[in-house]
């Protein structure tokens, strides 16, 4: 290592001694770690779902023997679902990581043994610094998993972690998630992250596509206890409209359902667009530019138009638009179902068009941009986005934001040349069961050099790593929702401490991301300066709390002090009005038609064809007590009857002589998988679903009651050629074929 104990010392002292203050004021105010024993309540956090619920915990002798909600938090009004309570059983959980492993030897003969944080440390810097020194910096490929947006100290020190890799080979979960979104405000509104947020408690009329908040809780719309908001806006005469290929919870629920053909919404929202047009119902604010290329693009997307392939009639499309036109604060808003779909952007423009043009953005009871105490859009604390400054290698697929879309990852690590991704480091994602071709990824993994794996697991992704080091867990950690309080639906802020401290021998997931960048660069051929990395190692050395302590500073909504005082959290009241002076685009206008989308009207065009009888095209599915892929090892969670199910419309199953509770094949371009199939008119008919995130049986991958959980992966259908012009993928909407097995 080139840097000498002294300076070592040195760098990391001006972090902790930064961190000591900040121990000794916690410890006046009583907010550190319980001590060994404790009996009594604490308050604490949810960070297993968008919705980030407070929590108040019982403890009796340093065991948690009770887990509610906080009904004093501002936001989440002692909210709780089946999830929150199991938060306990990951802390518990036997078969967690608690120490970081090595692999000897591979596939079902592996055998991982327990080595030290400074071996374990060192073989990862030496794996990944070999693969840049030998091949170049693109020769690292990083993945990160959903639970970094979960984590305080993932979110001030992985994205710095990673900048100092400086590899173009960056994916992460946002493009089997969220990007349309992103690429669609980008070019609205001049970043990345300005997404306009339903105003639920105030709103009329809510116009919901793709996205089921009944079990998902909401995203991208912090929005803890949706079932009571929902009942109270139902209860001010307010209607929730629901377009979805399947009748979920939220669909039932809602004032009204229509069945919508996987992957044609982006027709039907342009066609909502056109009735506004023609019908006289559109009010813009006077910040746009480019309305009547609006009004001319739409015009051939009529009404019949779009009933021809979605299924959605003329009639109700027109309906619709004029009772979404004529409430008193209307929203619309898409996720998952239209995100992750071969159209995500054009849908997320046309829903933007729809609240614009109608006065329903930026307003009370429409949509608006939450204020939160911690703006990363105003202190410019993230970027505010780019697209294609390069492409892909094999495929030329376009950047966005500095990532690739994961669709390409396989084919990066396995086609040779230049450039080629020869070791992988993945952060809290478990991509071989997320992402599409899941088991195609899988096997491109076991062809690397080198591979490494912070997560709290060994499971489908990480059994393929050499090394995998285990950080501490919710629990443990100080928390304040950076990516969650600017997405919800009322300005809200709350810092909270860990309710256990970290065991002697654990590390958070920030401070292994200082070791790996301090210990990676220290071993590169070509080195940056001394004074350089010194200066890293002390930033990577500051905590996420002294961080956020200064952000809420520059902030000045709030202090650290404030929450502190107040672990429940502080109001800081509803959204409102911003608009046009937080745009961040020039002149702050808003151009309504950007080139990118409106150039891909054509591919949507070509796209559009009559369904051929008999294909079935196939859908994913969330459930309350599931939690993407890794919450299986919680009893409370899984006992119950089994939801691993295709669920089949039953004209479908009489179609093919199959019979409900069968055994079927569901084959893809790219794969094949054996599952029961149970027959439930909730589908529409043509359409079929499987939850994402099962599949665990392989190799005997995973330890405790996640083996015993069935169902296999979606995502060994789902198509990694199949992308949004954002690079995201579409999950939805495969084309599948179902037959008995
Ligand atoms: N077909 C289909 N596929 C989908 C979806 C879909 O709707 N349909 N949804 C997509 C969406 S929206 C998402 S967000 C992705 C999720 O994709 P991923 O993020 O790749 O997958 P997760 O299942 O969230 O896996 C999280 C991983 O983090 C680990 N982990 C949990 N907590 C921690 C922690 O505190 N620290 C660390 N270091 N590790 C931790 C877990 O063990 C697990 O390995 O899946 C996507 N895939
Ligand atoms: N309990 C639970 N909660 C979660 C998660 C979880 O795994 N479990 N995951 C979290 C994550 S990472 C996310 S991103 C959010 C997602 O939050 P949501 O988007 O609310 O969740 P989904 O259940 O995936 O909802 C997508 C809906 O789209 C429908 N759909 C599929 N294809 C189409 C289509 O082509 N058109 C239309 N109109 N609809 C379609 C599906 O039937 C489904 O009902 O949930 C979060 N909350
Ligand atoms: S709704 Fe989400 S944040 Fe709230 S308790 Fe459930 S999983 Fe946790
Ligand atoms: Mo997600």
């Amino acid at each position: 290592m080139a840097l000498s104990s002294a300076t070592h010392t040195l760098t990391k002292t001006a972090g902790t001694a930064l961190n000591l203050t900040a121990g000794i004021a916690r410890k006046a105010m009583g907010t550190e770690p319980v001590p060994p024993g404790f009996t009594g309540t604490r308050l604490g956090v949810c960070n297993l779902c968008e919705a980030i619920c407070g929590l108040e915990f019982t403890l009796e002798d340093g065991k948690v023997t009770g887990v509610r909600g906080n009904d004093a938090d501002p936001l989440s009004h002692g909210h709780i679902c089946p999830k929150g309570v199991a938060i306990v059983d990951i802390y518990e959980d036997p078969d967690r990581l608690r120490h970081p492993v090595r692999r000897i030897g591979s596939g079902p003969d592996a055998e991982w043994v327990e080595i030290g944080w400074e071996e374990a440390l060192d073989r990862v810097a030496d794996g990944l610094a070999a693969a840049v020194n030998m091949h170049g910096r693109d020769a690292v490929g990083i993945y990160l998993g959903n639970p970094n947006a979960h984590s305080l100290g993932a979110q001030t020190h992985g994205v710095a972690m990673i900048k100092t890799f400086r590899t173009r080979n960056k994916f992460s979960a946002s493009s089997v998630d969220q990007i349309p979104h992103q690429f669609v405000a980008m070019q609205l509104y001049g970043h990345q992250l300005m997404l306009p947020i339903p105003d639920i408690d105030r709103m009329s009329y809510f116009l919901v596509f793709g996205a089921n908040p009944m079990a998902s809780n909401g995203s991208l719309m912090t929005v803890p206890d949706f079932p009571n908001r929902l009942r109270a806006l139902k209860k001010r005469g307010g209607q929730m409209v629901v377009f979805d290929p399947r009748r979920t919870e939220t669909a039932k629920v809602a004032t009204a359902h229509h069945f919508v053909r996987p992957g044609t919404d982006a027709v039907v929202l342009l066609s909502m667009l056109n009735v506004l047009f023609t019908d006289g119902l559109t009010t813009p604010p006077a910040y746009l530019d480019n309305v009547a290329e609006v009004e001319r693009l739409v015009a051939d997307f009529t009404p019949e138009y779009a009933a021809e392939t979605s299924g959605v009639s003329a009639e109700v499309i027109r309906q619709i638009t004029h009772e979404f036109a004529a409430a008193d604060g209307a929203a619309a808003y898409g996720r998952i179902g239209v995100s992750t779909h071969g159209f995500g952007s054009i849908c997320q423009w046309a829903i933007q068009c729809l609240n614009i043009l109608t006065g329903n953005f930026d307003r009370e009871g429409g949509v608006m941009f939450t204020e939160p105490a911690i703006d990363f859009v105003a202190k410019k604390i993230v970027g505010q986005g780019h697209y294609d400054i390069w492409r892909s290698r094999v495929r030329g697929v376009s950047e966005f934001a500095g990532e690739l879309p994961v669709s390409v990852f396989r084919e990066e690590i396995t086609t040779e040349g230049e450039g080629q991704i020869r070791a992988v480091l993945t952060l809290a994602g478990n991509p071989v069961l997320s992402t599409p071709d899941g088991k195609g990824l899988g096997e491109a993994f076991d062809s690397l050099d080198f591979m490494a794996c912070v997560d709290i697991y060994l499971n489908e992704t990480t059994r393929h790593a050499d090394v995998i080091l285990p950080p501490t867990t919710a629990l443990e950690r100080d928390q304040y929702d950076l990516v969650f309080h600017a997405l919800a639906v009322r300005n809200t802020a709350r810092f909270t401490p860990a309710l256990f401290a970290k065991k002697k021998d654990a590390m958070h997931d920030w401070e292994i991301f200082r070791e790996l960048a301090v210990r990676t660069t220290a071993r590169l051929k070509t080195k940056k300066p001394l004074s350089k990395r010194l200066a890293e190692r002390a930033q990577l050395s500051v905590s996420p709390a002294i961080l956020v302590a200064a952000l809420l500073a520059a902030g000045r909504r709030t202090s650290m002090r404030a929450l502190l005082r107040n672990p429940a959290g502080v109001d800081l009241g509803p959204l409102k009005p911003t608009m046009p002076d937080r745009l961040q685009t020039k002149g702050k206008r808003i151009n309504v038609a950007p080139e990118l989308l409106v150039a891909d009207l054509d591919r949507l065009r070509d796209s559009l064809a009559v369904p051929a009888t008999g294909e079935l095209l196939l859908i994913g599915r969330r459930h309350k007590q599931d939690c993407n892929s890794w919450m299986h090892n919680s009893e409370r969670l899984t006992k119950g009857k089994p939801r691993h199910q295709l669920l089949m419309h039953p004209d479908d199953l009489a179609a093919r002589g199959i019979e409900s509770g069968s055994l079927v094949q569901v084959s893809s371009r790219v794969g094949s998988v054996v599952v029961e199939v149970s027959g439930v008119d909730d589908m529409m008919p043509g359409v079929v679903s499987l939850p994402h995130g099962y599949g665990h049986q392989v190799d005997g991958t995973r330890m405790g009651n996640a083996s015993k959980v069935v169902g296999v992966s979606i995502n060994d259908l789902t198509d990694p050629e199949r992308l949004d012009v954002s690079g995201n993928a579409a999950l939805n909407g495969v084309p599948v074929t179902v037959a008995s097995a």
